[in-house]
């Protein structure tokens, strides 16, 4: 898949990466930082506090309706209980939510076998120990691997159909293009009749407004600012660069022509920040502006017909959505 930001291989092999990416990043016009530099040590713990945050409705709400619609989406998903499931999941993290979906398919097919794919093992052995641990029939069968990149790891076992789940609003961090151009490639490793379950987070509509997702991207205790700000702390850490976190502020934008969140870190002042030589190449001398961004983020937003225009460029059929009573999210069931 030619046109998608590469995301490194293992976590923790990624020196070379970061450095790669942060020189391209910060010595292009506009500045900008890749999504998966967020996703350090630090970084994934306060991710983890961003989804128990008031403002941040979006895990909350997938939750609800999980909980709410998890034996109905299993149904569908299992062409009304026809057939028995595999469920893969792409970037399954700590698979918090996903054990509503597994026991779901445990009451209908008695077990089930579950294959979470992440680039982080330290998350895929916390995910694989809180459903093995809490819900009795799933034999789970984690794999470290970059979904964006690399082939699925798909266990194929006779009799069985897949569902694919690609949940969390994750497909938000991508572009429209490389949004298709991923889904694609999730479709070419499918068999038709596969099932792929999406969560999308929703526009501003007739319950929601465009302030409600711009508090769940700076809420009141600043722990989003602390999550962009990370970042910097990042590179100050594994490349030895010198950012000064205070004069960066943290900002975020609703841009409505492009219907995503933008997150940025805008530079206070006029500053010159230095990042030593490394692989990647020589010493950098990065000269900021007053006023300045690094855009370190899109989070791209739906509605019901993006979603589906989106599915359907990727060749799947829609055969259900689910929402919350408020429009706040969206949960849709496409077939391969
Ligand atoms: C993990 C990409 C779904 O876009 O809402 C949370 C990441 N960034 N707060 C999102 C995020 C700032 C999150 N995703």
């Amino acid at each position: 898949m030619p046109s998608i930001a590469a995301v490194p291989e293992t976590v923790d092999a990624t020196s070379h990466a970061v450095a790669t990416e942060v020189r391209a990043g910060l010595t292009a016009s506009p500045r900008t930082l890749s999504p998966w530099l967020f996703y350090d040590e630090a970084g994934s713990r306060l991710f983890e506090a961003i989804t128990e945050l008031p403002e941040y409705y979006l895990t909350r709400t997938e939750r609800d309706i999980f909980t709410a619609h998890a034996d109905e989406i299993l149904w569908e998903a299992a062409s009304g209980g026809r057939q028995k499931l595999t469920l893969i999941e792409l970037g399954a993290g700590t698979a918090t939510k996903t054990g509503i979906l597994l026991a779901a398919a445990v009451r209908q097919q008695g077990s089930v076998v579950y294959q979470p794919v992440d680039v982080s093992e330290s998350a895929l052995v916390m995910a694989s120990e809180n459903i093995s641990a809490n819900i009795p029939g799933v034999s789970v069968r984690s794999q470290v691997a970059d979904y964006t990149t690399q082939a699925l790891p798909l266990d194929r076992l006779a009799e069985f159909r897949t569902l694919a789940l690609y949940i969390g609003s994750s497909i938000g961090n991508f572009s429209p293009s490389d949004a298709v151009a991923l889904l694609r490639n999730v479709r070419a490793q499918l068999l038709p009749g596969d099932k792929l379950l999406v969560g999308t987070d929703l526009g501003p509509g007739k319950h929601k407004s465009a302030a409600t997702l711009l508090a769940a991207y700076s809420d009141a205790a600043g722990t989003t600012a602390a999550f962009n700000r990370n970042v910097l702390e990042r590179l100050n850490r594994e490349l030895g660069a010198d950012f000064d976190l205070a004069a960066f502020e943290h900002k975020a934008i609703w841009n409505e022509s492009h219907s995503r969140i933008e997150m940025h870190l805008e530079s206070r002042c006029r500053q010159q920040v230095h990042v030593p030589a490394n692989s990647a190449g020589g010493a950098l001398r990065l000269n900021f502006e007053a006023g300045e961004t690094i855009h370190t983020e899109n989070s791209y937003k739906f509605n019901p017909v993006s979603v589906e225009r989106l599915l359907r460029s990727a060749d799947f059929a829609i055969s259900r959505s689910w929402q919350d009573d408020q429009g706040l999210f969206a949960v849709t069931l496409a077939t391969a």
